[in-house]
């Protein structure tokens, strides 16, 4: 065998044979084979498509060497294991990521081009996963390469949607949704095992019984088995063997299932049937931060809880542990509530498959289970009305039914009489009709519960978990969001990268904390004018790209000031667009005013059943059709609405930004992310007292940062002493104009009752404050502007914005959460062959 050692971090760490070899010729040789090979090709006659899968594939052996070592150097161990449940996971593209976590991305490109393929062309052709709607989704995919990279065993569960979030299209201004068929054309980054899968029942009804041994038994008659197969990709860790795995779970009918359909001759009911049970991993809910309380989606939900448990207690079992060491093996974190259903369904698993008594049963899950929150916003608290629940999960209704008398007794003897605390505590809420409060499950059934900012933390204390903080406050901690500068950095901006590696080395990359180092070189003005080449040329690039997606010419010298993120009237977009009308008319009133040129770019979906947010999608566009095509103003003033927002796109779209909108009404966002991704790649932002804006602002100084607004404490102040936006709009000259403009159908071809709701909702109920904060607003902006014009000086604060940004790395956020809450240790990894 034909061995070479390949140095990576100056430790000799990797023994590669012929078939995962990492030099340009094993490359070359392994994307030819598998040309040849998988995709029954020769060079003359492969397709594009041909040409990535055979690239894939050879990235893919690579992965799997290191992951096999993975497993094997865990199972041997013993060591605890990370398991990380979530309904969405917002990927992105593999193959960049993976090349430059394998730390061959040169050699690769050497490779393409020696074969005479580009390499970027083929990056380019990759379709997203898009199996998540926003941040929450996202976050999930960093954490998963800051556990990798940070050597911790970790295994992510989830759902393998064949549908993932819909693709955006912009016709007429409106916002229209397609299909998003990424498995199309084939997934090479996921391995199909088809011998590893569970039965998941729905419906039906519960026999009770009293056993041999007179033990009171129960019996789940479901009206439907379905069967769930896992798919594995692998998640390879920045330059380092550990490579774990994240397990997605496809719905398929059950083997047995067709029988007796087929014996009795209706087929059609056996193919019925078959995509019934199909239908539960088809497609993701397209809401972010609203909960859709439909039958499928608690289907959903429970199917992939229910598939992973079986599987990591299969894991625990067969290392030869006991099951009630199950916490000692698996530390599992509740991605929100979404898989809150974990509690009541490791209970059944211990009590009626395992065997269990209720108090050792209570005992392990208590301790296995930790509760992340990610929002205070009411209606996205996911309850459940209590009859649909029944009707799905009948075993455990009665399961939920005895936590929560079991628990609700022990409140009674600690908060004596307090009714009020007693039922919201309760996790059945008492109403016309009753419901399951999945957070009080949550928070119940788990032993360590966070929110994702400081400020979000403080507020999750004082007011939606109010009650349960005063019960068990030693649950309770704050663990801010982070993201991964692997692909928020060197992936997405290759030209900052080698800038700052040229100063400062590589070592960032891995500890985020280093870009200190750069502070020295803010005010040096070689190093400014190299930084902001650097972010002139990524503008280039995004130019280029909006003229081809919406032929709209944007100026590359102006500011381009960027709101990218999913539209919600909490978020709000419709806010920047007043300030865009404000500086439209300051121009049509005083055509020579001296303006610093902006391009407003915006970008994000809407979830296809929420009307203002596709209101407001249309009044972005709508103006922009306006101001774009006004010769008095559009040498100062672009509008930009960037369709199909999403990671490849926001990869794109973050390195090109001057200014980053962090706007959302103060204690709305629970953290935000974007915000984070944006300021490390050099932006300034302008931003509320909200969610992780407050930390970045602590972190890159107050003199760095554009604040304005009202703080959560005065918005709740506001509502208290009853709040009138009109009185806002009567007395603010612009504003008024501004509203009165889109009221009278002056953006949209004198159509006056298109944005009538929009208008009247904001004048009359305004439940998120914007014309409070508009005057607030308009004045930072107008700061902004100002700051803009001393080109040194706003280089200074982007570089250092950058250079201070180290906390908000993801691998910050994992460690915390290994420290306090998994106590977990990293387990290094060494290749198979490798001493
Ligand atoms: N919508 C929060 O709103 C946070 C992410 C990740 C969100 C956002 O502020 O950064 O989670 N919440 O923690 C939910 O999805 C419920 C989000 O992405």
């Amino acid at each position: 065998e034909e061995k070479e050692t390949v140095k990576s971090e100056n430790k000799e760490v990797l023994i590669q044979d012929a078939r995962t070899g990492l030099t340009v010729e094993a490359l070359k040789k392994a994307i030819l084979n598998n040309l040849f090979y998988v995709q029954g090709k020769y060079p003359e006659i492969a397709t594009r498509n041909d040409y990535y899968m055979a690239l894939s594939f050879a990235v893919r052996d690579r992965l799997l060497q290191r992951w096999t070592s993975s497993v094997k150097q865990y199972l041997e161990g013993k060591n605890r294991v990370v398991s990380y449940l979530s309904a969405e996971y917002l990927l992105g593209p593999h193959l960049a990521n993976n090349l430059i976590n394998l730390g061959i991305y040169k050699e690769m490109e050497q490779a393409t081009q020696e074969l005479g393929v580009n390499l970027q062309w083929l990056i380019d052709k990759e379709v997203e996963p898009g199996l998540g709607n926003g941040g929450l989704g996202r976050l999930a995919a960093c954490y998963m390469d800051s556990l990798a990279t940070l050597e911790v065993p970790a295994i992510g569960y989830g759902i393998r949607y064949q549908f993932g979030i819909f693709e955006q299209d912009i016709r007429d201004g409106w916002q229209v949704e397609d299909t998003d068929n990424w498995l199309r054309r084939g997934n090479p980054w996921e391995i199909a095992r088809r011998e590893l899968n569970y039965e998941v029942k729905l419906g039906g009804y519960v026999q009770h019984y009293m056993d041999r041994d007179g033990r009171y038994r129960s019996n789940w008659m479901p009206e439907l088995t379905v069967k769930g197969v896992a798919y594995d990709t692998p998640i390879l860790g920045y330059k380092v063997n550990t490579c774990n795995a994240l397990r997605l779970w496809k719905s398929e009918a059950p083997k047995s299932f067709d029988f007796q359909s087929f014996n009795s001759g209706d087929y059609n009911h056996a193919v019925n049937q078959k995509i019934i049970c199909e239908n539960i991993s088809k497609v993701l809910y397209p809401n972010d931060e609203t909960i859709s309380g439909k039958i499928l989606r608690l289907q959903q939900q429970y199917f992939f809880v229910s598939c992973s448990l079986q599987d990591m207690i299969g894991i625990h079992l067969r290392q030869g542990e006991k099951i009630e060491d199950f916490n000692v093996t698996f530390a599992v974190q509740l991605n929100d509530t979404h898989p809150a259903i974990a509690i009541a369904e490791m209970m059944r698993l211990l009590l009626d498959e395992h065997d269990l008594e209720w108090v050792d049963a209570w005992r392990v899950t208590t301790r296995t289970f930790a509760y992340t929150n990610h929002t205070l916003l009411p209606e996205a608290l996911e309850t459940w009305d209590l009859e649909l629940f029944g009707s799905v999960l009948p075993r455990h209704l009665e399961l939920i039914y005895e936590i929560n008398k079991r628990f609700l007794d022990e409140v009674t003897i600690k908060v004596y009489g307090d009714h009020q605390k007693i039922s919201s505590l309760s996790i059945i809420g008492e109403g016309p009709r009753k419901f399951i409060k999945m957070a009080n499950l949550a928070c119940v059934g788990s032993f360590a519960i966070n929110g994702v900012a400081a400020l979000h933390s403080d507020l999750l204390k004082k007011t939606v978990l109010k009650d349960w903080y005063a019960y068990s406050p030693e649950k309770f901690s704050n663990k801010t969001n982070g993201v991964t500068p692997r692909r928020w950095m060197v992936l997405s901006n290759p030209k900052l990268t080698a800038l700052i590696s040229e100063k400062i080395g590589e070592n960032w990359i891995k500890h985020l904390d280093e870009l200190k180092n750069l502070e020295q070189y803010a005010d040096d003005p070689e190093f400014q004018k190299s930084w902001m080449q650097v972010k002139l040329e990524m503008k280039q690039e995004l130019a280029k790209r909006i003229l081809g997606k919406t032929g709209v010419k944007v100026d590359p010298e102006s500011m381009f000031d960027i709101q990218v993120k999913r539209i919600h009237e909490y978020k709000r977009q419709h806010l920047n667009v007043l300030h865009l009308i404000t500086l439209y008319n300051r121009l049509k009133q005083n055509p020579k005013m001296d303006m610093v040129p902006r391009t407003f770019i915006f970008a994000g979906k809407a979830a296809p059943g929420y009307k203002m947010a596709k209101l407001i999608i249309k009044l972005i566009t709508s103006v922009g059709d306006l101001v774009n095509n006004d010769p008095d103003v559009n040498h100062r003033l672009k509008v930009v609405f960037y369709p199909n927002y999403n990671v490849t796109n926001a990869q794109r779209i973050y390195p090109a930004a001057d200014l980053s909108e962090q706007i959302s009404t103060a204690g709305k966002e629970a953290s935000g992310t974007g915000n984070m991704k944006l300021s490390m790649n050099g932006a300034l932002t302008i931003g509320t007292l909200d969610g992780a804006n407050v930390e970045i602002r602590e972190v890159v100084g107050e003199e760095n940062f554009f604040l304005f607004g009202l703080t959560a404490e005065e918005v709740t102040q506001k509502r208290n002493e009853g709040y009138d936006p009109y009185t806002y709009y009567k007395s603010n000259k612009e504003l008024k104009l501004a509203i009165d403009q889109i009221a009278s159908g002056y953006f949209s071809h004198l159509d006056d009752k298109i944005f009538k709701d929009l208008v009247n909702n904001l004048i009359y109920h305004d439940p998120f404050l914007v014309l409070a904060d508009y005057e607030s607003y308009v004045a930072c902006q107008d700061k902004v502007s100002e700051a803009f014009r001393d080109k040194a000086a706003w280089a200074r604060m982007s570089i250092l914005n950058t250079a201070r940004m180290g906390k908000f790395s993801s691998d910050r956020s994992i460690r915390e959460y290994c420290d306090d809450i998994w106590k977990v240790k990293s387990v290094p990894v060494h290749l198979n062959g490798d001493s």
